[in-house]
Parts: C-alpha cells; sequence; structure tokens
C-alpha cells in the first residue's frame, strides 16, 4: 500500500531495565533445579513414570540462539529454583501499572526525540505480546498519564505487534483519522517465560520501545524517515503459543500450566518462518521496484542470530555483517515485538539522506510485518 501523502518517522525510544540476567546465572540456576526435581522424583524416574529433566547448557544457547544475557524488569524470583518466575508485587488499581510505567519511559524519550509534546499527539497504540489486563485498555492509561487528548487502544500481535501497530498507525494518518501516532511496545514478558523448561527458558528479556509517526508537513525532527511502504502477511500455526486467557475461570484447568505459558516447537518455527520472511521482504522491495542490494539497513526481529543470518544471505546471495544487518538479542534476547525496534532505534544515527532500510518483524501467528524506509 502507497500513501499520497508523506508519512514519517520522527522519533524512537527505548527502555531498558537495569537489571541483568547472564546465561551462566539462569543455566546454573535451572540445571540445580533439574538436579532437585531428579532427587525428588528418583523413583517415578526410574519406573519410567515421569521423564529425567534433561541439564541445560551456556554453550548450546549461545551456538543456537547467540543470546548471552538478557535484561529483566526484575531479577527477584527468576533465579529462585523454589519459585522460577518474577516476583511483582501488586499495585493497586489507583497506581500506575507496571506495563504503562515502562510504556511512558519509552514514549518520553520517543517525543522528545521527535520534538513532540502531549497536545501535538492525537493517537496512543500499545501493541504487545501480552498486556497485564483485559480493560482499561493500557493505552489508555498511558494516554491519561502523559496528558494526551484523543484516543488509544491496545493490540497483540506476539513477535509482529510493534510493525502492525506502525502499519495501523500508517493506515490512520494516511486516511486523516489521526494526526501524530506514538506507538508503543511495553514487552513485559518473563512473567510468561516458563524458567523450568529448557528449550525456553534462556529465550525471553523485557524492554519497552515506542515511535512517533506522523505526516511529514508537521515533521520538524532533525532525523527522520519516510514510510515507503508497508505490507502484512499472517498464517495460521500452532507452533508457538500461550493459551493463559480469560477462559481458565471457567474451565476449571490450571490457570498456569504449562501450556498456558509460552510454549514452541523452536526448530519447525525456525524452518517455516526463515523462507517466509525472505519471500515477504523480497516482494516487499519488488514492489517498489527495490532489491534486497538497494538497503543499506535491515532492522530484523530479533529471535535468533542464525536465522537473521539465514535470512540476509538468502537475501543478499551472501553473508551480512552488523553493517547491513545490526544484532541486539545478544544482549537484549528476544524481546518479542520490540528487537526489530530496538536495533532501529540504536543504528539508524549514521544513515544518509535517502538510504533505504527495512524494518521487518516474524515469528508467533506466524506473522510478517515489514515497512520499507527512506532517510529524510
Ligand atoms: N540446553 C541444552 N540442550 C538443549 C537446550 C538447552 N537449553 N534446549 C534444547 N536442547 C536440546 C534439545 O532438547 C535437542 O535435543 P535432542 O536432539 O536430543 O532432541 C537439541 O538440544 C536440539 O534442539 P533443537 O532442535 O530445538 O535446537 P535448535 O537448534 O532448533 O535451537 C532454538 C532451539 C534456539 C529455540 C531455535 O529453534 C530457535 O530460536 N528457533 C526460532 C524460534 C523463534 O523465532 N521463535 C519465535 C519466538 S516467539 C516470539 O518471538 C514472540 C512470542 C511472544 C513472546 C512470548 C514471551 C514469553
Amino acid at each position: 500500500m502507497n500513501s499520497s501523502h508523506k508519512i514519517v518517522i520522527s522519533g524512537s525510544g527505548l527502555w531498558t531495565p537495569s537489571n541483568v540476567i547472564t546465561n551462566e546465572e539462569l543455566v546454573a540456576s535451572y540445571n540445580l533445579y533439574a538436579e532437585k526435581f531428579n532427587a525428588d522424583h528418583a523413583v517415578e524416574i526410574v519406573a519410567g513414570k515421569i521423564d529425567e529433566k534433561p541439564f541445560s547448557s551456556v554453550r548450546f544457547i549461545e551456538k543456537t540462539s547467540g543470546i548471552e544475557a538478557r535484561y529483566v524488569y526484575t531479577r527477584e524470583g527468576i533465579l529462585d529454583i523454589d519459585r522460577m518466575r518474577p516476583k511483582f508485587p501488586e499495585r493497586k488499581e489507583e497506581e500506575l501499572s507496571n506495563q504503562a510505567e515502562i510504556a511512558v519511559y519509552a514514549a518520553r524519550e520517543a517525543m522528545a526525540a521527535a520534538g513532540k509534546s502531549a497536545s501535538d499527539i492525537d493517537t496512543v497504540i500499545v501493541s504487545c505480546a501480552y498486556t497485564q489486563r483485559a480493560y482499561p485498555a493500557i493505552a489508555i492509561e498511558v494516554q491519561h498519564e502523559l496528558g494526551i487528548e484523543g484516543f488509544g487502544f491496545d493490540m497483540l500481535l506476539a513477535c509482529s505487534a510493534a510493525t502492525f501497530g506502525l502499519h495501523r498507525a500508517y493506515d490512520s494518518l494516511v486516511s486523516g483519522s489521526s494526526k501524530c501516532v506514538l506507538a508503543i511496545n511495553p514487552e513485559l514478558v518473563t512473567p510468561q517465560v516458563n524458567f523450568r523448561d529448557r528449550d525456553s527458558h534462556f529465550i525471553f528479556g523485557d524492554v519497552s520501545t515506542a515511535v512517533i509517526m506522523e505526516r511529514s508537513e508537521t515533521c520538524t525532527s532533525p532525523n527522520s524517515y519516510e514510510v515507503l511502504s508497508i505490507k502484512a502477511l499472517t498464517r495460521y500455526s500452532n507452533n508457538i503459543r500461550s493459551n493463559f486467557g480469560h477462559m481458565a475461570y471457567a474451565t476449571d484447568v490450571d490457570p498456569f500450566g504449562w501450556d498456558k505459558l509460552f510454549h514452541q516447537s523452536g526448530r519447525k518455527v525456525f524452518e517455516e518462518v526463515s523462507p517466509v520472511a525472505v519471500t515477504h521482504i523480497s516482494d516487499h522491495l519488488a514492489n517498489l521496484n527495490l532489491t534486497p542490494r538497494d538497503v543499506k539497513r535491515f532492522w530484523l526481529h530479533q529471535a535468533n542470530i542464525n536465522m537473521n543470518k539465514m535470512v540476509i544471505k538468502q537475501l543478499l546471495g551472501e553473508e551480512g555483517n552488523e553493517e547491513v544487518t545490526p544484532t541486539i538479542l545478544d544482549r537484549y534476547a528476544n524481546t518479542a515485538s520490540a528487537g526489530s525496534i530496538i536495533a532501529f532505534h540504536l543504528y539508524n544515527d549514521d544513515l544518509k539522506k535517502d538510504d533505504i532500510g527495512v524494518i521487518c518483524s516474524f515469528g508467533a501467528g506466524y506473522s510478517v510485518g515489514s515497512l520499507v524506509l527512506r532517510k529524510r
């Protein structure tokens, strides 16, 4: 889809938690848990009634994913083998929610970068993998906290929530129903990680990102990008799921059972999503008479380093490098939908006028979302 109005990204923001958990710490805690579990269940394991818990390894994690550490909202509880989930004191209804709090941090930075005050903005989109409650929408809480008039809404789309949120911002600006959109991704995901699952205990970290999008007529930012085009694709798959939801009260199941937390068939996801992402990006560029070689920078979804290397190699026909596709998952891990926006936020300053960049997310749903940008 192309617009007769020029729509621009005029600022971005990032909130990074001050707490870090390294692979070494995470694996040590998981392995202690596994050892204790196996000792406590030795009789059932020998009788073949339950499976022995396998051990995790730092080497495996770094080789297969590229993740070395992750930022977390709180460390409390995660490494405690009797708990293995973060501990959050519940906030009163009168207090700002945790998710609105981190949304506001990133939003303020994006607004400052774009030179916008609350009165310039009329739309707030909070898009992420989970919202901490159903209603009132986190976006409306953020809107209230920042003193923004207009409207706000939440949307969920797992890994592609951020790009699809920017798509909705773009559409809203093209149609004229918004004049300036604040799109935020408060990815508070550690509460949904199964830290007792060896296959996924290392994958995720918390973060919050924000982007300001507006029409070019109102843009005063010294660093802005025209959105040349947006493209989205979804294809149903059960290979990445979280079944936690409001139905648990009625279905009489354990609302915190393993299938209610994040779980996936990681290898299938890797193998099925990578080619879809390659075709999606090539087709998107071709629609604009561009080729992957015309692109100065790819800000890709940050789930797995090998996945990104493969995507870039297939797009360019040769290995990429950090200049072509910067990596942030080594220190942030997978931050659900925020990964490509963190990469954009941290690695766009050096681009020159008319340089082309692509933001692309891919993952759960399945979903793929891209924006082709040109530096102004
Ligand atoms: N330590 C040691 N060994 C391990 C570990 C571990 N921690 N984990 C698995 N193994 C073992 C496996 O059991 C397996 O053993 P065996 O061969 O005996 O069966 C062996 O290692 C190989 O396992 P895999 O084939 O699964 O290993 P892979 O090479 O595929 O790597 C990855 C696993 C890293 C998970 C990889 O498949 C991957 O990254 N895939 C892509 C996944 C992806 O992109 N997922 C999207 C995630 S969803 C998202 O981004 C947003 C969702 C919403 C947020 C949710 C927040 C909670």
